[in-house]
């Protein structure tokens, strides 16, 4: 029914103009698709193809935009970076009432224009103003040969392959992007057709023709999908597009429009096959219907209804086993022990994937291999990235591991770090035996057109030097269904044998849909949402289909979609947020529902509600159980290969080494006690209560010069530094002000609790005010000034009441000068609040000791000079901060520091 309305203006308009413009129209038509798409001999759409492989073209030009298209796009303003400008580098975007300094350097502009005709995975919105052979002076449409230490196979044509490799870093990744964007061009890497194992009948018979009915404006006879194709428009075509949409039936109509329903039309609307007289666009050979007659096929798949799951297994039924496949990353590892714990029983298997950079997980999770049989840790592990193709060669992996581990297991269940169960073991066991054999995946529910176009699934993602790079868009191979939704899934053994047999080394054992599959998804962003769920859908396991991923998860789209992933994929996507105690009703909501886990949880943002699950499932913990409200995360540890440490994190931690032990000597009664501090071995964040209790510092110390070194632990807690300078409306609002890095947006903190910055820190300004009942907004401007009195950046912010909390990072040139750094804040014309922060000397570069000649370029300041001029109007603001001459010669002394003296340096500025 959707296209109704469409239609009826169309009606109008076509109904007077019909007789006179109608033929003339046609004939030019006729003529055009002569001209430009001729078919060659065996049917191939070369023209088509080519439109495609050109880098412009969707396969559907005039989608049914106004079906939801203006939902979409309202909510694209509401919660999407827009980027309005890609080439000015200094422009100022509107981010939800908070205007950043776009930090773009010039050369860069082009990682913005990728970003312009974003859309955004699971219930991520598109823009499609593909903006076409717009030349702006720069030179796009050609490859800079000179920066490249290859020559091409091809010449590389399509604009956002250029532009991805010339932004790539290393040269093996544009050598890849270059390979892979050649092969695309010669038509050599994606499979054209796929086979299709799911038929409507015993046998696929794809494109049998029905004949030519009668459809009525008001009542359509095929009313689930609607296209007009004004170029392309063919029964194969269309066939292939409803097929690819998932519906049983399609129809071609008026020459240029499409139609896909899930119910045959009754006979009583059939005409005779000449009343469908319209030559259809792509070939006026053939017909595509008339006016308000159309031509229906069968596209040889069964309307899909998914299985509905058994509530209770039968008596007497074998209880399945289930093997957790736990890909973790991260250093939550009190949190991972604890989610085993909750799930463990000996009858079930942990297979457990930690990230190849994650040294301490890894070290850490060993230990319970040792101990417990049914544990396991992979082995061969993958560096993944958000969205990246990665992910399913890790997933595919796994389960290829879980295959031949020996392990009797029934099921497979996807997990993280950041899950729990919200059920009992028991009860998971008990639905899960009852559903032997069932596929649980869970559907996007929308139009497949529009999820193809919002999840990317229609552009080629190339991923190397750990980003996804777009380098086009391309054509999806026909006669399968595409089908795609949650991540999150519980597959049956049968099911992931079949899957695996993409990382099956033995070509004659591969399937043939998998395998294509297996190509596609190389180059799919996101592809673990559409995968599992496609083979599912095309596949002889199509009736062991459930649309229920069993997970509930925390959407908080205002909050958890703000493009945060732009750096290492160029798309937006959306993240679900952490729950918090104030969610629990929505946990609660699950009890009588199929769901049995819950995402996400994170024990730094909220352990109380992982508490309270648990004690929902399990019942109350005894009363004398210790640091139940506790919490503790390693954020270094001295072992850790990778990721590498951080510099200004390694720095702090030695230096309150030294504060610490020094102080140790104070107190000493002895007086000779000489505490000498080794090697930092740990630094760990301490939350009580949900709260940031500090950190702890661990490290070797020595006594006395003794040979046998002792560990000691340090306790500290950063100090705040804010002040108010003038009491006003709005700073008796403030709550805080404070500079840290690592700003999360979706959970609106820093997770660097201990604000640890150093000369390569991206420092970002987080202030908080409590929220007024009365809306208002203010206008405010932060001043930021370097440790030698110079004003060197000034970020205009817009607050607003629904944005009580938020963040601004200024545009900053590295390395920043270290020292003890200032930022003001301006309202009306006054300076009303201040708060300041420490930028540390580094005593490490890499993990090593730093050299002289590093410290005196590091120490200095940024090579290049921030330009003053545009400040001086914020100048007068500032009061009179001393002699700035003094503090600038003080810089410059401070920069020469080296050794013990730049030691002593580093331990004043921290003991503040
Ligand atoms: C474009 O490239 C040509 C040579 O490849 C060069 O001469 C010209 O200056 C470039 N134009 C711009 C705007 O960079
Ligand atoms: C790209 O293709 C060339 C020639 O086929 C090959 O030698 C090279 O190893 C490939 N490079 C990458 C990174 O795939
Ligand atoms: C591949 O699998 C087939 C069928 O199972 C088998 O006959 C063949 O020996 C295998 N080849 C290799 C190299 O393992
Ligand atoms: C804040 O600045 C904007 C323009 O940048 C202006 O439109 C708005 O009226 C100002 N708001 C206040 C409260 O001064
Ligand atoms: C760094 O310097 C300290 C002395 O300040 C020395 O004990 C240590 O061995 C040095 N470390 C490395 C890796 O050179
Ligand atoms: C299909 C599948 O296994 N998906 C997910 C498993 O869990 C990770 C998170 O750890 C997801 O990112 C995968 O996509």
């Amino acid at each position: 029914m959707a296209p109704t309305r469409t239609l009826d203006s169309r009606w109008v308009r076509r109904y007077r103009a019909f007789f006179i413009v109608g033929s003339v129209i046609l004939s030019i038509q006729v003529f055009l698709a002569y001209k430009y798409f001729p078919i060659d001999a065996d049917g191939n759409e070369s023209a088509q193809d080519h439109r495609d492989l050109s880098g412009r073209g969707l396969n559907v030009e005039v989608v049914n935009e106004d079906l939801n298209g203006g939902v979409s796009s309202r909510r694209f303003k509401e919660n999407y970076l827009v980027v309005d400008d890609e080439d000015s580098p200094s422009n100022s975007n509107p981010v939800n009432g908070l205007y950043v300094r776009n930090k773009v350097p010039p050369d860069k502009s082009d990682s913005l224009l990728s970003n312009r005709n974003n859309a955004v995975a699971a219930e991520k919105v598109p823009k499609l103003n593909n903006k076409d052979g717009g030349s702006t002076g720069v030179n796009r449409t050609s490859l800079r040969l000179e920066e490249l230490d290859f020559v091409p196979t091809c010449d590389i044509l399509a604009k956002e392959a250029i532009s991805a490799i010339h932004r790539a870093k290393t040269q093996l990744c544009k050598q890849k992007l270059a390979n892979i964007t050649c092969l695309i061009q010669q038509r050599q890497l994606y499979p054209h057709h796929l086979p299709n194992s799911c038929p409507s009948q015993d046998v696929f018979t794809a494109g049998k023709s029905l004949g030519c009915y009668k459809d009525e404006k008001t009542f359509r006879l095929l009313s689930g999908y609607y296209a007009n194709l004004k170029t392309t428009n063919s029964p194969k075509h269309c066939i292939n597009m409803c097929l690819q949409s998932g519906f049983p039936y399609a129809g071609v109509q008026y020459s240029t429009e499409c139609f896909c329903g899930n119910e045959e039309p009754p006979s009583t609307s059939r005409l005779p096959d000449s009343s469908c007289n319209m030559k259809c666009p792509a070939d006026p050979r053939e017909a595509c219907g008339g006016y308000f007659t159309i031509n229906v096929y069968e596209t040889g798949i069964a309307k899909f209804t998914p299985q509905v799951p058994r509530e209770v297994a039968g008596s007497g039924e074998q209880p399945v086993r289930i093997a957790f496949l736990l890909t973790l990353n991260g250093r939550a590892l009190r949190q991972v022990r604890r989610l085993i714990k909750v799930l463990f029983h000996r009858d079930h298997f942990f297979y457990i994937h930690v990230d190849a950079r994650q040294d301490y997980l890894f070290r850490e999770l060993l230990v319970l291999e040792r101990t417990l049989p049914n544990i396991r840790l992979a082995r061969r592990r993958f560096a993944t990235i958000w969205g990246g193709a990665s992910l399913l060669q890790m997933l595919l992996s796994s389960m290829k591991e879980l295959l031949d581990s020996g392990w009797e297991w029934d099921f497979i269940i996807n997990l993280s770090e950041s899950d729990f169960p919200v059920k009992t073991n028991n009860q998971l066991v008990d639905f899960l035996t009852a559903n032997k054999g069932r596929n649980f995946v869970k559907s996007h529910g929308r139009e497949v057109q529009r999820f193809i176009q919002k999840q990317g699934l229609d552009k080629t993602f190339v991923e190397c030097d750990a980003h996804m790079w777009r380098t086009g868009d391309r054509r999806l191979p026909w006669g399968i269904q595409m089908d795609g939704g949650s991540d999150w899934v519980a597959l049956s053994r049968p099911f992931v044998a079949y899957v695996a047999t993409a990382v099956e080394e033995n070509k004659s054992q591969k399937d043939s849909l998998v395998e294509g599959l297996n190509t596609i998804f190389k180059h799919t962003l996101l592809p673990a949402e559409s995968f599992f769920h496609t083979a599912l859908r095309n596949s002889h396991f199509c009736d062991t289909y459930v649309d229920n991923n069993l997970h509930v998860t925390n959407w908080k789209r205002r909050l958890g979609c703000k493009c945060q992933y732009k750096h290492v994929v160029d798309w937006c996507g959306c993240s679900p947020n952490d729950f918090k105690p104030e969610d629990w009703p929505r946990l609660q909501g699950t009890e009588n529902r199929q769901l049995f886990f819950a995402r996400k949880f994170e024990p730094v943002i909220n352990q109380a509600i992982i508490d309270q699950v648990e004690e929902w499932l399990y019942g109350s913990y005894p009363d004398n159980v210790l640091n139940l409200k506790s919490y503790w995360q390693s954020i270094y540890h001295y072992a850790d290969l990778s990721p590498p440490p951080d510099d200004s994190l390694l720095t702090l931690a030695a230096s309150l080494s030294r504060l610490s032990s020094k102080s140790l000597v104070l107190t000493s009664d002895s007086g000779s006690c000489l505490i000498q501090p080794g090697k930092v071995i740990e630094v760990t964040s301490y939350h009580n209560n949900d709260n940031y209790k500090g950190s702890l510092v661990r490290y070797e110390a020595t006594l006395n010069g003794d040979a046998d070194p002792m560990q000691l632990e340090t306790w500290v807690q950063p100090q705040q530094h804010m002040s108010i300078v003038k009491i006003t409306p709005l700073t008796e609002r403030l709550k805080s002000l404070l500079v840290s890095s690592d700003y999360d947006q979706k959970e609106q903190m820093s997770r660097n609790f201990l604000h640890y910055l150093g000369p390569f820190s991206e420092p970002s300004l987080v202030y908080q005010f409590s929220v007024n009942s009365q809306p208002s907004t203010y206008n405010v401007t932060f001043l930021w000034v370097d440790p030698a009195g110079l004003l060197v950046e000034a970020s205009d912010v817009h607050i607003e009441d629904a944005h009580a909390i938020n963040y601004v990072k200024p545009l900053l040139r590295e390395p920043l000068l270290p020292g003890v750094w200032s930022v003001k804040m301006v309202h009306e014309g006054a300076v009303v609040a201040h708060t300041e922060f420490l930028v540390t000397p580094l005593e490490f570069i890499s993990g090593a000791n730093i050299t002289q000649h590093q410290a005196g370029f590091l120490h200095s300041g940024p090579a290049q000079p921030y330009p003053i001029n545009d400040l001086t109007e914020w100048e007068k603001l500032l009061e009179n901060t001393g002699d700035r001459s003094a503090l600038q010669r003080k810089a410059m002394v401070n920069a020469r520091r080296f050794g013990l003296d730049l030691k002593d340096w580093i331990d004043n500025l921290n003991s503040r």
